[in-house]
């Protein structure tokens, strides 16, 4: 580690008080979770892993946990009335709740945090069960979600004490998504910097890239975004806020509907996106569109590439390069009834970006989703 020097005593210029080896897993909220898991497996390839409910002593929740790769989703679900998570569903609909990061000491974790500022969320706890134990921790973010801290280094169990595995027959295949490789966050007005601060100061995070309204505003969305990441970039969390435009934001028709701050997508990575999205198309996923004209002047723009410029145009893929490589992205159709939650399918040729030479035609193919709603 490089030392910054002071007078005569070395002091390590980067101490990470929040090593984070990376994303444990995302709990989404949902109103169905065994329908969501049904369609996390048959579209998107998710394997079955574990499961909790009554049959586990649950009893005012039921959870199904499903990986692909090194990404693991819990879907759950209220099993009575009155609980947060029923109150969670009526405030934001379906969405993200928990932000796991996997940690190896997840008590240190949480009083770094704390002693830094950050709103406490759950107090270290140790769960335990025949394979061993984990201790969970957790501080609030933005909105109504969490970080939780999970420490798993003495335990051997499938996802978790309390859960079981879950073994169904039904198991259609992977579609080749490996892990997560960006959360971009949707926060409100003017509160970006906020959030910008929290992360650096609370968490220790640097600033990678900023986007202002210039770089990123069409004729209508205008937003303004920073990405956050964490000390090893494995963790890379974008943070959007509305700007004023022509006609209203995707960033707040976002916060409307999702009733506040919240995730905005989650960024999955492949290392086939061909391969990737046609698997997704045939199970039904549905992508935003961009227009041919895109694909005219692609070439130009990115140069030589490995893949086809007729598959990435039927499939409708975007490619962006910088200094280091280039990258190929699409993005779903929100995956919820409100228009909050999608997905981005990734894949990185060396680019380490984020996509600023999509944004216009991606934004704009947001706006027609947007005028189709009537919320533009
Ligand atoms: O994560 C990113 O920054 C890119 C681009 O509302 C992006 O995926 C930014 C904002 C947005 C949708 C996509
Ligand atoms: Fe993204």
């Amino acid at each position: 580690m490089e030392a910054l020097e002071i007078k005569d005593v070395q002091v390590p210029d980067e101490v990470d008080f929040l090593p984070i080896n990376g994303t444990d897993y995302l709990e989404l909220y949902v109103g169905n979770a065994l329908q969501a898991a049904h369609y996390f497996q048959t579209a998107f390839g998710f394997q079955p892993l574990a499961h909790a409910g009554l049959e586990t002593g649950q009893r005012d929740r039921e959870s199904y946990v499903l990986v692909q790769g090194k990404i693991r989703l819990i879907l759950t679900s209220p099993l009575i009335g009155g609980t947060t998570i029923g109150l969670h569903l009526d405030r934001h609909g379906d969405g993200v709740r928990v932000i796991a990061l996997w940690v190896d000491d997840a008590t240190h974790a949480y009083e770094e945090t704390v002693r830094r500022g950050a709103r406490p969320f759950l107090q270290p706890t140790t769960e335990q069960d025949e394979h061993g134990q984990v201790v969970q921790s957790g501080i609030f973010t933005y909105g109504d979600t969490v970080h939780l801290f999970v420490e798993r280094k003495n335990y051997q169990g499938t996802f978790l004490p309390g859960y079981v595995p879950w073994e169904p027959t039904y198991r259609p295949e992977a579609v080749g998504l490996r892990y997560v490789d960006h959360l971009v966050g949707n926060v409100g007005w003017n509160e970006m910097n906020e959030w910008v601060r929290f992360y650096a100061e609370v968490m220790g995070f640097q600033q990678l890239v900023s986007f202002d309204d210039k770089d990123i505003s069409t004729d209508y969305t205008a937003l303004m975004s920073k990405v956050m990441s964490n000390g090893n970039g494995r963790i890379k969390f974008p943070i959007n806020e509305p700007a004023e435009g022509r006609k209203k934001s995707q960033v707040e028709e976002y916060l409307d509907f999702y009733g506040g701050p919240g995730v905005q997508h989650i960024a999955v990575a492949t290392d086939d996106i061909i391969a990737t999205v046609e698997a997704l198309r045939s199970r039904g996923v549905e992508f935003l569109q961009v227009p041919a004209a895109y694909y005219l002047d692609l070439q130009q723009r990115v140069g030589t590439i490995d893949e086809e410029m007729a598959e990435l145009s039927r499939l409708g893929i975007l490619v962006d390069r910088d200094e280091e490589g280039y990258l190929l992205q699409i993005f779903t159709k929100p995956i919820m009834p409100r228009p909050t939650l999608f997905f981005e399918i990734i894949q990185r040729k060396g680019a380490k970006s984020f996509g600023k030479g999509n944004f216009k035609a991606l934004f704009e193919a947001i706006e027609r989703e947007q005028a189709r709603r009537g919320t533009l």
